[in-house]
C-alpha cells in the first residue's frame, strides 16, 4: 500500500490579518511557520511514502531565508519520504526565488519548470508517475495543462501543480476536461483555501486548502488529506482536520439590551471559553441597540483580550432612537426638523412603491441620528428591520 500526503497554501511568512495583541502577532506567526513541522511529523507517523505540497508554501515578498533553510534540514529527517514541491503565485521561482537558496535533501524535487516534467519510480511494487510544474511569474492566464496526457495509463499517475479549476483566471486556469482527457488518477492542487475533493472524469482532484487558516474567508475546519492507493485506479482521499485555530464567524443580536453589562455578558455567552480563548472570531453585532448604552467596540476588544484569541466586532446593528418626540410638529430642533423632513420623504417613497427609497431614507435617517447625536457614524453593510 501507498499514502501520500497532500498539503498546500501553508504561506509561511504572510503578514497577518486578524485583530491581534502584540505578543498573540509572534504565536500566531509562529503557529503558521510551524505548520509544515506538524505536517512532517504526520507524515512521519503515517509512514507516507510520498509528501505533496502543492505550492504558496511561503510568501516570495515575506518568508525569511533561515526559514527554508530549515524546512529543507526538516526534509532530510524524513529520507524515507519523497517529497514533491510545486511553487505557486505566491513562491514563484524567479531568479532570486528561496527555492535557489539551498540544497534540498535528496529525497525532495522542486518542479522548477513551467511546463509539466515527470519523475518515475516504484513504492511497495506500485509504480509510478508524478508529474509537476512550477510558476516562474506571479501572473499565469495560460492553460499550461491542455492537451496533457499520461504517458502511461498502467502504472499510478499523479499530476501535482497550483490552478485554478476555473475556465478564465490569472492563475493558471486548469479546465475539467483537460483534467477529463489526461489520464491522471490524482490531481494534487494548491491555490483555493477550501479544502475539497472531487472526482472529474474519473480523476480523483482535490485541493488540500491552507492548513491553518490566513483570513475570515477560511472559516472552518483545516488540514490536509491523506492518500491511500493499492493501485492505480484504486485511491482514496481522506481529509484530516489539523489546523490549531479555527475561524468562527457568528451574528450576535442585540435587541432588547439595554446596558453595556448585558451586552458584555451576550459577547461572552458565544460557544464556552476554551472555544473562544483557542479560536479567531467575527462576532457581528445585529439587531436594535438603544443608543444611551454608548458601545466602545475598540475597547470592548482591549477589554476581552484575556477571553478570545482574536476577536473582531462587526457593527450591524441600529440604534433605537425613540422618533416619538422628534416627530410632533411643534418640535422645530435641528434634530426634529432632519427627521420630519425624511419622514415625508419617506411617506412619499412608500406611496410610489419605491421600496429601495424607504430603505435608503431609513438609513439615512440613523446615519443623520447618529451623526447628530454620538458624533460619529456607525457603518453597517446592512439595515436590520
Ligand atoms: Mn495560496
Amino acid at each position: 500500500m501507498l499514502k501520500i500526503v497532500h498539503t498546500a497554501d501553508i504561506h509561511a511568512g504572510k503578514p497577518l490579518s486578524f485583530e491581534l495583541e502584540e505578543e498573540r502577532r509572534y504565536i500566531r506567526r509562529r503557529e503558521i511557520e510551524t505548520t509544515l513541522w506538524r505536517i512532517v511529523d504526520f507524515a512521519r507517523e503515517e509512514n507516507a511514502q510520498i509528501l505533496l505540497i502543492a505550492g504558496d508554501l511561503f510568501e516570495h515578498l515575506y518568508a525569511r531565508p533561515s526559514w527554508v533553510k530549515d524546512a529543507a534540514s526538516l526534509f532530510s529527517t524524513i529520507p524515507e519520504t519523497r517529497v514533491f514541491m510545486a511553487p505557486g503565485n505566491h513562491d514563484p521561482l524567479l531568479p532570486d526565488s528561496l527555492y535557489y537558496s539551498v540544497d534540498w535533501p535528496e529525497n525532495v524535487t522542486v518542479f522548477d519548470s513551467a511546463g509539466l516534467s515527470r519523475v518515475s519510480f516504484e513504492v511497495n511494487g506500485i509504480e509510478l508517475d508524478v508529474y509537476g510544474l512550477g510558476w516562474t511569474t506571479f501572473v499565469q492566464r495560460t492553460p499550461l495543462i491542455q492537451g496533457f496526457k499520461v504517458e502511461r495509463r498502467d502504472r499510478l499517475n499523479i499530476v501535482l501543480l497550483h490552478g485554478d479549476l476555473a475556465e478564465e483566471s490569472v492563475y493558471l486556469p486548469v479546465h475539467q476536461d483537460h483534467i477529463s482527457s489526461s489520464g491522471a488518477d490524482y490531481f494534487a492542487l494548491g491555490h483555493i483555501h477550501v479544502p475539497m475533493a472531487r472526482n472529474i472524469g474519473g480523476s480523483t482532484v482535490v485541493y488540500a486548502g491552507c492548513p491553518e487558516p490566513l483570513d475570515f474567508g477560511d472559516e472552518g475546519q483545516r488540514g490536509v488529506y491523506l492518500v491511500t492507493c493499492t493501485g492505480p485506479g484504486d485511491l482514496s482521499a481522506e481529509f484530516v482536520p489539523m489546523a490549531m485555530r479555527t475561524v468562527r464567524a457568528v451574528e450576535l443580536d442585540l435587541t432588547g439590551l439595554d446596558t453595556g453589562e448585558q451586552v458584555r455578558n451576550a459577547i461572552l455567552s458565544v460557544d464556552n471559553r476554551e472555544i473562544r480563548q483557542r479560536d479567531i472570531w467575527k462576532i457581528s453585532l445585529t439587531g436594535r441597540l438603544n443608543p444611551e448604552t454608548g458601545l466602545d467596540l475598540i475597547g470592548l476588544r482591549h477589554e476581552f483580550a484575556g477571553e478570545f484569541f482574536s476577536l473582531r466586532l462587526e457593527p450591524e446593528f441600529v440604534l433605537d432612537y425613540d422618533l416619538g418626540p422628534l416627530v410632533d410638529p411643534e418640535n422645530q430642533s435641528l434634530e426634529a426638523r432632519f427627521v420630519q423632513k425624511l419622514m415625508e420623504l419617506k411617506r412619499q417613497s412608500e406611496q410610489k412603491g419605491d421600496t429601495e427609497a424607504v430603505e435608503i431614507i431609513d438609513r439615512a435617517m440613523y446615519y443623520g441620528l447618529d451623526a447628530l447625536r454620538q458624533g460619529e457614524i456607525i457603518t453597517r453593510r446592512r439595515l436590520d428591520s
